[in-house]
């Protein structure tokens, strides 16, 4: 597979070809780059644009504004979660259509215990762990995906756990550009013993250092776990500092050090008030640093909307305090494994947030000398103050011991209900082994002592080189469990990838998975219910409410339930209605002021519903006066024939009658009547006939002698569209 073709879906089993060969083509880490204008023709000046993709698919309204999809200059990350690569893969392709340019893959839950690497591809609980497999067809895939599109995309995953330092060197090794590094991660999350989890940072901080890994920093996890996130501001600052600094000490480049940055706060609280402080608190003093902003996964609750509304307002403080990576989570983490949609939706709203907001630092500067200012000290004082009291009682490790994080309490207040750990105990204690005087080895990116031979260009001189400089020598191992497998995985989804047959998918492919939303007019627990019962009428299986919300105690609630269903469709089975050949909106308002284009309209018989009609004339949303077409509307009810003299008497082009009744095939009727009277006035080759209803088509209009009918949901541009493109024809 040489390159992807737009039209053509990822052949995720030809990919996985020749894996023992892959090499990765870069390595490092890419910032976007900026572009006068952002590289786009058009009257709109944006500010601070960054290089347009070659291919890409902008937001829903860009129609409206030349279809152009300015790309801010943040880069912005989504979490790709479905816990099988083979699926993330074809996820990454439609992330990266939508703007995304760093692609987080989740790993199963737990890796961090498990003390060293895994082969192949199994799925455990939560989905597949990373492995050298996985991370290789992935970046693969992005190698084609970049290309595609037209951007350097960078892979990202997690350094952590017992297994840290090899889990590094087969980052480094496979070209992983990003990754999250935090030994406090480890104590505080996973219970590793602490001692073992800074030896083992160094490793891993040497190794991503010197293949230019960039590294995000984990402090974000505590006030996703803190009782009240906002009262752990002080702490964070010092989280991220006892991280920058270790990262520093080990030699990692500033520019390749990202702090993790999560709003700690969410509406209903006046969430400006805490995290725009916070945020330039944090700016402030780690100004050397790059800033990743995340979303605080913690108020994510089951409402989609409200998830994406705290969204946007996150994004407007990452703006204003100019964050680097803006990170998307998807919206629905709060009630299942995040779907592909959805993954899009939160890119989105990243997207299309920091385009609105473009150069907003030029209208709105953030005011120090109001009570920001003073709030941003106390933060910082309280910070400052925090790392004092860790080194009055004998350092980081003695501060652990005694619980000082993750507390409760608003520095210096302290609740006495921190994450304590004792640094003899955890996963991993008592396993550091000193390095003997003498140690000596023989690769590259080795932390600490190293008694290599003077003059040596590198340390893998000795042997030839190393599996960082050379990438034949990595030995490559492929699927070992021959029951758990990503090609066994695959089998059972081939029909719905690559065959005949079509499932709705969200999750993983052929997974039949849908969302059915309704509103039942009951109270919440009346309605919980029966929306699981009317789901199951409508043929879903094990259907589950995954959001509810009411909208009165007694009036009603609005219910989300997913299910699957069991059906699949053979697509050769499907026919897709012909589109009509729509002309440019210049185009028909060129044609109709050529040729003065006028009708006559009303509706006929004895049928009295004129909104249709009314809809399709008027400017308001979208009729065929937006066109310049101009029209005599001559009210409801009227004869057919007094149509056909209204028009002859005002020189119209066209006929419009609208006719919704079809008792007696009376809408029929009135076509058929409409014609024979044209003709026996003899104007019927001068004039266009058409009609409209909600039982009228495009074919049974003509069957009646129209040039052309319409049904339900016709806009004022499709009747326009077909005026027009009669008229050119005698034109
Ligand atoms: C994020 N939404 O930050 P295991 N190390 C750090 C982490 O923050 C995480 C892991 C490791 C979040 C994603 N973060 C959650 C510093 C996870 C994960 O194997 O689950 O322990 O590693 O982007």
């Amino acid at each position: 597979m040489k390159k992807l073709i737009p039209e053509q879906k990822i052949d995720i089993e030809k990919l996985l070809e020749g894996l023992e060969n892959y090499k990765p083509r870069r390595k490092e880490w890419v910032w976007r780059k900026p572009a006068a204008n952002g590289g786009i023709k058009s009257s709109f000046e944006f500010k601070d644009m960054s290089e347009p993709l070659k291919r890409s698919i902008p937001l829903p309204a860009a129609k409206y504004f030349g279809d152009i999809d300015p790309q801010p200059m943040p880069v912005i990350t989504t979490e790709i979660a479905s816990g099988r690569f083979e699926d993330d893969i074809r996820r990454m392709r439609m992330a990266a259509w939508h703007g995304a340019d760093h692609i987080m893959v989740i790993r199963t839950t737990g890796q961090s215990h498990i003390d060293g690497l895994i082969e192949g591809t199994p799925e455990g609980i939560g989905g597949v762990p990373i492995t050298r497999k996985q991370i290789r067809a992935s970046k693969k895939a992005c190698d084609l995906i970049e290309d595609e599109v037209g951007r350097p995309i960078n892979f990202h995953s997690y350094v952590s756990g017992v297994a840290g330092p090899e889990v590094a060197v087969l980052f480094a090794e496979e070209g992983i550009n990003g990754a999250h590094q935090d030994p406090q991660y480890n104590v505080l999350y996973r219970n590793i013993n602490v001692y073992r989890s800074f030896v083992d940072a160094a490793s891993a901080k040497k190794v991503m250092a010197d293949a230019q890994i960039f590294q995000i920093d984990g402090a974000h996890n505590a006030n996703a776990t803190a009782k009240e996130g906002w009262a752990v501001m002080p702490e964070l600052l010092v989280q991220h500092g006892i991280n920058c600094a270790f990262s520093a000490a080990v030699g990692m480049d500033k520019a390749h050090i990202g702090l993790s940055t999560v709003p700690p706060c969410a509406p209903p609280a006046p969430k400006l008030w805490y995290d725009l402080p916070y945020a330039v608190a944090l700016r402030e003093f780690f100004s050397d640093y790059k800033f990743r902003a995340q979303q605080n996964t913690r108020y994510i609750e089951a409402d989609i909307e409200e998830a994406t509304r705290t969204h946007v307002i996150d994004t407007l403080i990452s703006a204003l305090t100019s964050a680097d990576i803006q990170s998307t989570i998807t919206p629905d983490e709060g009630r299942n494994v995040p779907w592909h949609y959805n993954n899009i939706r939160g890119i989105e709203t990243a997207k299309q947030t920091l385009v609105a907001l473009d150069g907003i630092k030029q209208l709105v500067k953030i005011d120090r000398d109001g009570p920001l200012g003073d709030m941003v000290r106390d933060i910082q004082e309280r910070a400052v103050c925090f790392l004092e009291e860790i080194l009055e009682n004998g350092g980081y490790f003695k501060a652990v011991e005694r619980g000082f994080f993750v507390d409760s309490g608003h520095y210096p207040i302290r609740n006495d209900d921190g994450i304590a750990r004792d640094a003899q105990g955890g996963v991993a204690a008592g396993t550091i082994v000193k390095r003997d005087d003498d140690y000596m080895a023989p690769v590259c990116s080795t932390f600490g002592i190293n008694n290599l031979p003077k003059n040596l260009k590198k340390p893998c001189e000795l042997i030839g080189g190393c599996t960082l400089c050379n990438h034949d020598k990595i030995p490559y191992i492929d699927e070992v469990d021959e029951t758990d497998n990503c090609n066994l995985r695959l089998a059972k989804t081939v029909e719905y990838r690559k065959g005949n047959m079509l499932k709705p998918e969200t999750e993983w492919a052929g997974d039949g998975t849908v969302l059915i939303q309704l509103f039942i007019p009951e109270s919440l627990e009346l309605a919980k219910a029966a929306a699981v019962e009317m789901a199951k009428k409508m043929g879903l299986l094990d259907p589950e409410v995954i959001n509810s919300q009411v909208m009165h105690p007694s009036e009603g609630t609005f219910i989300e339930v997913k299910g699957k269903v069991d059906f699949a469709i053979d697509k050769t089975t499907i026919k897709i209605p012909p589109k009509p050949e729509m002309l440019s909106e210049d185009e028909i308002k060129a044609i109709v002021k050529k040729s003065n284009l006028t009708v006559v309209a009303g509706t006929v018989g004895e049928d009295e519903h004129s909104v249709g009609l009314r809809e399709i004339l008027d400017i308001k949303h979208g009729g065929i006066e937006k066109f310049g077409v101009k029209y005599h509307y001559l009210g409801t009810s009227v004869p057919v024939e007094k149509m056909v003299d209204a028009a002859i008497e005002t020189g119209s082009d066209a006929i419009l009658i609208s006719t919704i009744i079809s008792h007696n095939d009376v809408h029929r009727k009135n076509m058929i009547r409409l014609d024979e009277i044209c003709k026996e006035k003899g104007i019927r080759d001068k004039i266009i006939c058409m009609s409209g209803g909600t039982q009228v088509t495009s074919e049974m209009a003509k069957e009646c002698g129209m040039d052309d009918g319409f049904g339900r949901g016709t806009k004022g541009i499709d009747v326009v569209n077909s005026l027009v493109k009669i008229i050119k024809k005698k034109l």
